[in-house]
């Protein structure tokens, strides 16, 4: 790829644009939080003179988050986070729109960095990250900009650890908003979000029954626990497996069955990883499952599954249908890897919905307002990961049961005397 380059875009097909516009405008219709933020703040444009370098996911919703950012005044420049979730329509959409954006579905890891390095060449004075790739790449290969650098935002929660553990061993260089610890964020995207679109990449890769099936979830964190409960729904005999005591004994108090991986192994029909961590299934494991297993995860890294442990037992491989693919095993065995190991929700179907999608990023917009806020008048935050302030949770929570017509009761004085009154016994 070339080192730099003077396109505002790259993008797999220009031609694409009104398909896509089509996809941001049915997600627009869905994501009424959002919407009010980019009508409330398109005239007095509080992010004009803020240029903000993204590294997101290219999908519908993601699309409505740059639109409104850009609507409030910022210049954006954008690059996709994961080498299969880009959507090109919605990428020629939003090029064709003006946004500077490098992504294609079906990246190699170098065009993958090549794009993170395009939305560099533009300055960003704060940045937008989910897994912190973006973040990463500047702390280690272009210092140069963090003087420039007011701070800058962060999705996930594998991109919040990494970030965390940066912070503690004094490497961060600059302040971060952990957007995915806001309960508005984790508590919706990563369990109602996770859990309905893990099933359907899985069954837009798969097509088959769900229910009867032994379906074995590796890690019960908000995302396992959402993809429990949903597969759980579609009749599925559900079995979890962890490293952390509490997460496994909430997995059985919620109807769950617990176990090893190495027993799971033998009898699940269908498994899906979502910890976090690397290694959760291993070429040990691979030999003793049954015949036509399938296999995916939905972390976000593709680090969870062992894949050059499963090339290793198979004699033969082959695309079976788009995202899947068979493996025959030398035991005879055949096995179904989803989406090349990589995040089956985006990589095989469209993430999550934008209903939960709407709060996350309300969450995310909220969050580059208040450092733009901060930076106009001055004031630099202590480098650190910060969490999204309480009264902003309730607060587009608040806007999201509006948008729902939902009310909600209020305390009372008498009441809220009550809760601060330590003195009130039986
Ligand atoms: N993620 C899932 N679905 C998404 C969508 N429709 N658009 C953009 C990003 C999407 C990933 C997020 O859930 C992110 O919060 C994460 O990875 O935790």
């Amino acid at each position: 790829m070339a080192k730099t380059t003077n396109v505002k875009s790259k993008v797999r097909n220009p031609a694409l644009a009104p398909e896509g516009r089509k996809k941001i405008e049915w997600a627009e219709s869905r994501m009424p939080v959002l919407m009010s933020l980019r009508e409330q703040y398109r005239h007095s444009k509080p992010l004009k003179g803020f240029r903000i370098a993204g590294c997101l996911h290219v999908t519908k919703e993601t699309a409505v988050l740059v639109e409104t950012l850009a609507a409030a005044g910022a210049d954006v420049c954008w690059s996709g986070c994961n080498p299969l979730s880009t959507n090109d329509e919605v990428a020629a959409a939003l090029a064709a729109n003006g946004i500077s954006i490098f992504a294609w579905h079906g990246m190699t890891v170098e065009e993958f960095y090549w794009a993170i390095e395009r939305t560099l060449d533009f300055k960003p004075n704060l940045t937008l990250d989910d897994g912190a790739d973006l973040i990463f790449t500047i702390h280690n290969r272009h210092r140069e900009l963090i003087p420039s650098i007011f701070g800058g935002t962060e999705e996930t929660t594998t991109g919040v650890n990494r970030l965390r553990a940066m912070a503690a061993a004094g490497e961060l260089r600059y302040p971060i908003v952990a957007v995915n610890d806001a309960e508005t964020k984790w508590d919706f995207d990563n369990v109602y979000g996770t859990g309905q679109s893990t099933i359907d990449g899985i069954l837009r890769a798969t097509s088959i029954l769900l229910a009867g099936k032994n379906v074995v979830i590796a890690g019960y964190g908000h995302c396992g626990k959402g993809v429990a409960m949903r597969a759980k729904g579609l009749g599925a005999n559900t079995i979890v497996t962890e490293v952390k005591p509490t997460a496994a004994l909430k997995a059985t108090l919620d109807g769950h069955r617990v176990m090893r991986m190495d027993e799971a192994a033998r009898i699940g029909d269908v498994f899906v990883t979502a910890t976090g961590v690397k290694d959760v299934i291993r070429g040990r494991h691979f030999r003793v499952m049954k015949d036509g297993a399938v296999v995916c995860n939905t972390g976000h890294y593709d680090c969870e599954i062992n894949i050059p442990e499963l090339e290793e037992l198979a004699r033969s491989r082959r695309t079976i249908r788009p995202n899947n693919e068979e493996f025959v095993l030398k035991n005879g065995k055949r096995v179904y890897l989803l989406a090349q190991g990589r995040l089956v929700n985006l990589a095989a179907a469209e993430g999550h919905p934008s209903e939960v999608m709407d709060m996350s990023f309300a969450n995310q917009f909220m969050a580059q307002l208040w450092l733009a806020g901060l930076a106009k008048k001055g004031k630099r935050l202590e480098t650190a990961v910060y969490e999204i302030p309480v009264e902003q949770d309730q607060k587009i929570a608040e806007l999201k049961l509006r948008t729902m017509g939902c009310r909600i009761d209020r305390l009372t004085p008498e009441q809220r005397a009550y809760l601060e009154d330590y003195s009130a016994g039986t």
